[in-house]
């Protein structure tokens, strides 16, 4: 019997510097009724879904790396989002930028957020694996200060009960990391979300342009596999500010195969009718990790973070 859960990602084009966020809540409203209207159950958006990717740029005025934070969500402009999804009985994930206090100190995350099919917020994550640098290149092309404007995230790798599977949630570069989909595949994760802001230039190395699509759909497809998953993946794409964005928002069998695929670099939304039961010969076979995990052969994974090649 076929567990389905039709789910959407919903891929941004651009967001430039001086678009407001009610203008970037309707056009993910457009796309939400656009899910709704193609039978979805869940929608995925975009990581830092509400405003441009801030962390490419150079600041030093708190105020001004604050004007892209959210402090209370749902706040005034992201409400009609909220109320629309529970009107239509819509669950999503949303990335943006939490501003909080924590013991009289402000924290600054790149979370994102489950909302089940009545508007409630279900889970949070906050974003592990922080890329790029916290100091300024003034040679570089354009920055990625997310080392800078965020803190680690605190919450782990969680799962949730919701959409009648469970449900994981993971952030961009965190799809680098195999211990990303481990955690959540220890947890019998069934579909993972995430939201991506992928540079099509990397500004450490001149590395050619068509590996960037290639490593963000090889990390994905293993993450997938190797824990019987399926993965959601929304991108913001396009050239934000003359900065460009790669495409390539797809959902990803737990197979590994790609089962629909972002054509363009604008908004656009892509659904497949995921079987959740579909990964469990995967984990009953192949990944049966209770059968075949070995982990007192494994233990440089949590203890040791750098490389510690042999002496001599
Ligand atoms: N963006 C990029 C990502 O991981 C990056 C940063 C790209 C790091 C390519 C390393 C290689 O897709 C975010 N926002 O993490």
């Amino acid at each position: 019997m076929a567990r389905l859960l039709k789910v959407a990602a919903a891929q941004l084009g651009p967001i430039h510097r001086a678009e407001d966020r009610t203008s970037v809540v309707n056009r993910l409203l457009d796309m939400l009724r656009q899910a709704h209207g193609a039978g979805c159950k869940l929608v995925v958006f975009p990581e830092l879904a509400l405003t441009t990717f801030f962390p490419r740029y150079w600041m030093t005025d708190q105020a001004e790396v604050d004007t892209y934070f959210e402090r209370e969500m749902p706040g005034p402009e992201t409400r009609p989002l909220f109320e629309e999804a529970s009107r239509l009985g819509m669950a999503f994930y949303l990335g943006y930028a939490e501003l909080t206090e924590e013991g009289g100190a402000a924290k600054r995350y790149n979370t994102s957020i489950l909302v089940d099919g009545g508007g409630r917020i279900l889970g949070k994550y906050r974003k592990v694996h922080l890329p790029g640098h916290a100091e300024h290149l003034p040679e570089a092309p354009f920055q990625h200060l997310e080392k800078r404007y965020f803190d680690v995230g605190d919450l782990g790798f969680p799962v949730w009960r919701a959409c009648g599977g469970v449900l994981g949630m993971c952030i961009c570069n965190d799809r680098r990391w195999p211990e990303t989909f481990r955690v959540m595949g220890l947890q019998g994760a069934e579909l993972i979300a995430l939201g991506f802001n992928t540079p099509s230039r990397n500004i450490f190395h001149d590395e050619p342009v068509h590996l960037r699509m290639f490593h963000h759909l090889l990390t994905m497809q293993a993450g997938a596999y190797q824990n019987g998953t399926w993965v959601v993946a929304a991108a913001k794409a396009g050239r934000e500010d003359g900065h460009h964005l790669i495409g390539g928002s797809c959902i990803i069998a737990p197979t590994g195969e790609v089962v629909a695929r972002a054509l363009g670099e604008e908004d656009e939304v892509i659904a497949f009718d995921c079987d959740l039961d579909v990964g469990d010969y995967v984990k009953r076979t192949v990944f049966n990790f209770d059968k075949h995990r070995r982990i007192e052969h494994y233990r440089r994974i949590t203890e040791q973070v750098g490389v510690r090649p042999p002496s001599g």
